[in-house]
């Protein structure tokens, strides 16, 4: 059974000892911060902050910051499982038969409920305030100490395309403004931008309708920040993840909708005229973002639950909960990036690597010029265009041992020969970029040289103990009393 909304998953995070309550009066200016930096840190528990100093909304931070809380909001035992349905899906052929077509259905009557439902009322709407509401209510975070303001960190942003009416939910920051303006910080390629472009090259003075909705069950919180395709809508994916279809209400104010068992909605819009100064604020890069010019999001109402609890999260010096997001994508994604380069077998993104930084990549390199070709199509694949350094190894390397992709990588590369630059879009937030949003890029060819490639050389074969040898040793070992024991 999915869960019903955010509380049902903090039940459950309590039962399972991943929940602690904290009682004492906390600041939610730099003081949750700290607490959750430190909780992360030591891959600790979900924490729930009864007492934030200035509301009387609970906050909840850590919420899937480790890999068994992720598991859970999944409900799933490890994320391979998740990367079989998306591959069992993959894998559906056009039936060739009757017999195969009648097998088939059970399939597409699966994918067929995943799509969001329409509902009249919702938990969300408990609550309308269309007049007398203010930010100020909310326990909004102040992260870090030369950030500009307070920040809602975790909303799920909504918007339709223009153009085609296709809906769209990211999940982009918003600093508080005032009681009710705050900024819309979707950098230049996200498709909440995209929609903002494409609405004010029809009309410079017109409005696009925003709804914001904070804290939902985890499969739907999560929606926003996976890299979907654009035109694709989030919530069918969240549909997809927590087998059970989003419940979506209609907004008060706006032409759109949101998920029914949201914690917390803004509804509101953006004038398409109109940017303002956002920033600074610690990201997840671990450095401070610093100040550009962004839309503004002019709240028209704000609709709640009886008892809403505020869901958010902190970026900063990795890793922290969004490490685990990170990950769990990597995972979820890997059938998906596999069906389109089906040399790729598995990928690492390390945590210090800030997901743009560093992707590490082996493939079993079958034609000249292998690793290049795997280096151009990650650059072209969605938000991995990103990505500033990308390390192609062969297939014996395992991607998820830093130790064994340093050792061998290195001892792969002559430099000058391996190395391939592209210029091309780089994340809005890589302060060391030639220019915001474009810059240059690396690729390192760390496979097996071949012939074909111009190597005159003869590779030389990796060290190995024979198992003759080792069996032998085995037998005697014991008897050899060397502490600290037997290393195989
Ligand atoms: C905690 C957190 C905060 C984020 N903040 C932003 C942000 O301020 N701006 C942005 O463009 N992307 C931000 N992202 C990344 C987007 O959510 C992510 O790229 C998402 O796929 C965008 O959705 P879209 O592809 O529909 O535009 C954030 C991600 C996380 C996990
Ligand atoms: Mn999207």
């Amino acid at each position: 059974m999915a869960y019903r909304d955010l509380q049902d998953f903090l039940r459950k995070l309590d039962m399972e000892g991943e929940l602690v309550r904290i009682s004492d009066e906390v600041d939610p200016v730099l003081e949750i911060t700290e607490i959750t930096d430190r909780t992360v840190k030591a891959g600790g528990p979900a924490l729930l902050f009864e007492r934030p100093k200035g509301s009387r909304i609970p906050v909840v931070t850590n919420l899937v910051g480790t890999e068994r809380r992720m598991n859970l909001a999944l409900e799933v035992a490890s994320l391979d499982e998740v990367a079989e349905r998306i591959q069992s899906f993959l894998d559906m052929q056009s039936p060739q038969g009757l017999l195969e077509k009648v097998k088939m259905l059970p399939k597409l009557a699966e994918i067929g409920s995943f799509f969001p439902k329409t509902v009249r009322n919702g938990e969300c709407q408990e609550v309308v305030l269309r007049e007398d509401f203010s930010l100020a209510n909310f326990p909004i975070l102040q992260c870090w100490p030369q950030d500009g303001g307070r920040y809602i960190t975790w909303p799920m942003v909504i918007t339709k395309n223009p153009e085609t009416g296709k809906r769209n939910t990211g999940c982009y920051r918003m600093q508080v403004f005032d009681e009710r303006t705050t900024g819309m910080h979707w950098q230049t390629q996200k498709h909440g931008a995209e929609h903002f472009r494409s609405a004010r090259a029809k009309d410079r003075e017109g409005k696009l309708d925003v709804a914001v909705a904070i804290g939902s069950d985890p499969a739907t919180c999560l929606a926003g920040i996976l890299p979907v395709p654009p035109e694709l809508d989030e919530f069918l994916f969240s549909g997809f993840l927590r087998r059970e279809p989003v419940e979506l209400v209609p907004c008060k104010t706006v032409g759109l909708e949101v998920p029914a068992n949201a914690e917390i909605v803004l509804e509101g819009y953006v004038k398409l005229g109109e940017m303002r100064t956002e920033g600074p604020f610690g990201d997840h890069t671990g450095f401070y973002s610093l100040e550009g010019q962004y839309p503004v999001f002019h709240i028209t109402c704000v609709t709640h639950r009886k008892n809403p609890v505020y869901l958010t999260t902190i970026v900063g010096p990795p890793p922290q909960e969004d490490y685990f997001i990170g990950h769990a994508i990597e995972r979820v994604f890997l059938p998906v990036m596999k069906m389109q380069h089906p040399e790729i077998v598995d990928v690492a993104m390390p945590a210090e690597g800030i997901f743009q930084n560093l992707m590490i990549v082996s493939i079993r390199k079958s034609y000249p010029g292998h690793a290049r070709k795997t280096m151009n199509a990650i650059w072209s694949l969605g938000q991995a265009m990103f990505t500033k350094v990308i390390v192609v190894v062969d297939h014996d390397v395992n991607v998820q041992e830093s130790r064994d992709v340093v050792w061998k990588a290195l001892c792969a590369i002559d430099p000058e020969r391996d190395i391939q630059f592209v210029l091309g879009p780089v994340d809005t937030l890589d302060h060391a970029a030639r220019r915001q949003d474009f810059g240059s890029k690396m690729g390192i060819d760390a496979t097996r040289k071949w012939a074909e490639e111009g190597y005159t050389g003869r590779w030389p074969d990796e060290i190995k103990m024979n198992d003759e040898t080792k069996k032998r040793v085995d037998a005697l070992w014991s008897r050899l009393k060397i502490s600290p024991g037997p290393k195989k």
